[in-house]
């Protein structure tokens, strides 16, 4: 009761200043009772002052920060680091808001997520946090809205973002060489997104203290998360240095970081594992990544998507347990989406401790190719693709197996992931 009434009072104070004073100022008003809620204030309020600048016409001052369209826990917690650095940092803060490249009723579909917001008080991330769905225009007409994007844990705005002067990129992806007068423009291939975004953070004087400890705590949970709980193999001293001064903001400073951070990343696995419900469209939607691309010989969507179960135990999930029925399935959700070629990612940890990943290869025409096309598109990269991937790459049954336009390849081992077949596939696909 008391809680609720604090956050209330909080949550209709934020929203009475919302459109005549930035946050930064209202950060220095409260008691140290309900500065605790200071994160979940913010995530309210910035959510509900950059919606009611529709009606204002007030959209022009605003900046949209984004994660990428996995909307993985390194995308959404570093998307909202930087959105409360930069409206809250000493030199220079601007209205930000972070928004979820991801329509809400798929943010279930990321358990891990769930948890990480929970456990910084977000109780329900669909109403606290902004996403795709609750724009009030498509987001190709607001990208014409706003002042700019921050991009963060990628570093090329999807198409539907083209034109939208990208004023900032933290990222740890290889470098598209794009949008090079960003500021920052910090690109660093190590363990997180999260921990350069903490750099800044770090590096950068407050109007008033630093941030909230809830906001610390997602910052370095996030960073445990993905360097496997600080493991040496995995992270970069500068994960390390940002993990060591988030640790001291957050509400563990004092305990061992180590265990903290162990702890941390088992706790999210486990979360992340809890997805035995999904049905196999939800789990081609759960961490898909796609675009439009240009530069090949005809413009075309092209994604890729990871599946964190063998083949096996997917067609397990399908409607009638078979391949045809997954075909069937991925077919409807791809032309859904307008998806014109699509690689699926299995990944299987077996008993014994080895590792297998499959890798299917999927094209449909009707989007934006005809049947020809579809068919020459599909050869190349079928004959193309597993010549230029490294590690083995072996056919996996033949193709009357999967059936038409369809083929797939095994590998074992850890192997190739997204972040080294997506610019591969991207160059195979340049001409064909
Ligand atoms: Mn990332």
């Amino acid at each position: 009761m008391l809680f609720s009434t604090i956050v209330a009072a909080a949550f209709f104070s934020h929203a009475a200043f919302a459109s005549t004073i930035p946050y930064q100022h209202t950060f220095a008003n409260h008691d140290a009772h309900i500065n605790e809620f200071d994160f979940y204030d913010w995530c309210i309020a910035s959510k509900a002052a950059f919606l009611e600048s529709f009606k204002t016409g007030g959209t022009k001052e605003w900046t949209l920060v984004m994660g990428n369209e996995a909307a993985d826990t390194d995308s959404m917690v570093s998307a909202l680091g930087m959105a409360y650095h930069l409206s809250h940092r000493k030199k220079n803060p601007v209205k930000a808001v972070a928004l979820l490249q991801v329509d809400s009723m798929a943010l279930g579909f990321r358990p891990e997520n769930v948890l990480v917001m929970k456990n910084a008080g977000l109780q329900d991330p669909t109403k606290e946090l902004l996403t795709l769905d609750q724009l009030p225009w498509h987001r190709a007409k607001v990208a014409q809205m706003v002042q700019g994007l921050v991009l963060t844990d990628h570093n090329r705005p999807l198409s539907f973002w083209q034109n939208v002067p990208v004023l900032g990129i933290v990222d740890h992806h290889e470098d598209r060489g794009i949008n090079m007068t960003a500021q920052p423009r910090m690109i660093e291939m190590i363990g997180s997104a999260t921990s350069l975004v903490s750099s800044l953070i770090l590096d950068e004087p407050y109007t008033e203290g630093t941030i909230p400890k809830e906001l610390a705590d997602l910052l370095f949970s996030t960073i445990a998360f993905d360097t496997n709980g600080l493991k040496k193999k995995k992270t970069h001293k500068r994960d390390l240095k940002s993990a060591k001064g988030m640790f001291e903001l957050s509400s563990f400073a004092g305990q061992d970081m180590y265990k903290v951070a162990k702890n941390k990343k088992k706790h999210m696995k486990k979360a992340e594992a809890d997805i035995g419900h999904l049905n196999v469209t939800q789990l081609l939607a759960r961490d898909y990544k796609g675009d439009m691309i240009y530069n090949s010989t005809k413009p075309i969507m092209v994604g890729i998507t990871n599946v964190p179960y063998a083949m096996a135990d997917l067609i397990a999930k399908s409607s009638n347990g078979t391949e045809e029925a997954v075909a069937h399935e991925t077919r409807a959700w791809a032309a859904k989406n307008e998806i014109d070629i699509l690689l699926t990612l299995t990944k299987k940890k077996h008993s014994d401790g080895s590792k297998t990943r499959e890798v299917l290869l999927f094209t449909k025409h009707g989007s934006h190719l005809n049947s020809e096309d579809t068919e020459r598109m599909y050869h190349h990269v079928r004959d193309k693709l597993p010549k230029e991937l490294p590690l083995d790459f072996k056919p996996w049954h033949n193709e009357s197996y999967w059936g038409h336009q369809r083929f797939a390849w095994k590998q074992h081992g850890e192997g190739a992931g997204r972040k080294i077949i997506r610019p591969i596939l991207d160059k195979v696909l340049q001409e064909w």
